[in-house]
C-alpha cells in the first residue's frame, strides 16, 4: 500500500490557499495533537512564508503532557509560533484569542502608523478533521455574526467577526504531508483518510511495530499480553485470540482483529499516543 496524494490535485490545493492568504493578514493553522508533522506540509509553509502563522495542537486532551511539550519543542526550535488548544471547550478560547492578537499586533500597529482603516483578517486552516470548525464556532460563539460583503476580491468571502477580528467564515482545508510514507500511515492511524481506501492488515502490523518501539506497555496492558520477543504478527494473533476475532474453524480473523485494533487507538483505549517520526525534529 502506497498513500499519495495525486500532484495535480495537490497542486490546486496549493495554489487555492496561494489565493486565499492574500485576503488575511494572519493564519491559525490547526493540527491534530497526535500527529501534528503530519498534519502539516513543506509546499504549504512556503505559501505561507510572508504571513504571521499561529499553530494550534488542536485536541491536545488526546495526547499525554510529557509528549506535547516535545512537541511544542521541535516548534519552538524551529521558531514557530504554537499553543496546544482544545477546541471542544470553551477554556480555550482566551488562551486561542490572546495568541491570534499576540500575532497580529505588530500588523495593527503598522496599519495605526500609515492610518490604514481596515480590519484585521485571519483564516482558520487545516486538512479535514482537525477541528477547524468547532475553533471557529468556539472564537465566534457559534454566533456567526457575519460582516456581510465587501467590494473587490473578497466579494465572495463571508467574514464573521470575532471582537476586533474579521474571521474567514469558510475554514481552508489544506492538504496533507505526504513527504514521507511515515507521516501518510500517521493519519490514517487517527482516522484522517478515507478508511475505504486503507488496507488494514498492513497498517495493523505497522502500528503494533510504532507501539512496541515508543509505547512498550500500551499492548500489554489493553490486552493484557506479553510482547516480549514476539513479531507484530504474533501479537496481532494473540489479540484476535484474546478478543474472539475467529473465523468459523477457530483461525484468526486478520481483517476483524485489525480493525478491531484501529477502533481501540482511536477510542483512546490504549492509551495516549502520539505519532512522531524521528525524522521530524
Ligand atoms: N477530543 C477532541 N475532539 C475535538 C477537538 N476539537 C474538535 N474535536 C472533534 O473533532 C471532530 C472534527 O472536528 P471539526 O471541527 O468538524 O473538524 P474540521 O473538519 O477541521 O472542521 C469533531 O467530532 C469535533 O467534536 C478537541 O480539541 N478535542
Ligand atoms: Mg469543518
Amino acid at each position: 500500500m502506497h498513500l499519495q496524494w495525486f500532484p495535480g490535485h495537490m497542486t490546486r490545493a496549493i495554489r487555492m490557499m496561494e489565493e486565499e492568504v492574500k485576503l488575511v493578514d494572519g493564519i491559525i493553522f490547526v493540527l491534530d495533537s497526535r500527529a501534528p508533522f503530519a498534519c502539516m506540509n513543506k509546499r504549504l509553509e512556503k505559501v505561507f512564508s510572508n504571513k504571521p502563522v499561529l499553530y494550534l495542537l488542536n485536541k491536545s486532551d488526546l495526547v499525554d503532557q510529557a509528549d506535547l511539550k516535545k512537541v511544542i519543542k521541535i516548534f519552538e526550535s524551529q521558531n514557530k509560533r504554537v499553543i496546544t488548544s482544545v477546541g471542544v471547550n470553551e477554556k480555550s478560547l482566551k488562551s486561542i484569542y490572546n495568541a491570534i492578537f499576540d500575532m497580529l499586533k505588530p500588523v495593527l500597529d503598522r496599519y495605526k502608523q500609515k492610518g490604514v482603516k481596515k480590519p484585521l483578517r485571519a483564516m482558520v486552516v487545516g486538512i479535514p478533521n482537525t477541528g477547524k470548525s468547532t475553533v471557529i464556532n468556539l472564537l465566534t460563539g457559534g454566533k456567526k455574526a457575519r460582516t456581510g460583503d465587501k467590494a473587490g476580491v473578497t466579494k465572495d468571502k463571508q467574514w464573521v467577526k470575532v471582537k476586533d477580528l474579521e474571521l474567514l467564515d469558510t475554514p481552508g482545508t489544506t492538504p496533507p504531508s505526504f513527504d514521507s510514507q511515515e507521516n501518510a500511515k500517521f493519519l490514517a492511524y487517527i482516522g484522517s483518510i478515507n478508511d475505504d481506501i486503507l488496507d488494514f492488515n498492513e497498517l495493523a502490523i505497522e502500528l503494533i511495530k510504532y507501539l512496541t518501539v515508543n509505547y512498550e506497555n500500551a499492548i500489554k496492558t489493553t490486552y493484557n499480553i506479553d510482547v516480549l520477543d514476539k513479531t507484530p504478527l504474533e501479537i496481532l494473533e494473540e489479540i484476535g485470540a484474546k478478543r474472539g476475532a475467529l473465523k468459523k474453524g477457530g483461525e484468526i480473523d486478520y481483517d476483524r482483529v485489525s480493525k478491531l485494533l484501529f477502533t481501540d487507538l482511536r477510542k483512546g483505549k490504549l492509551g495516549k499516543i502520539l505519532f512522531i517520526d524521528n525524522g521530524n525534529d
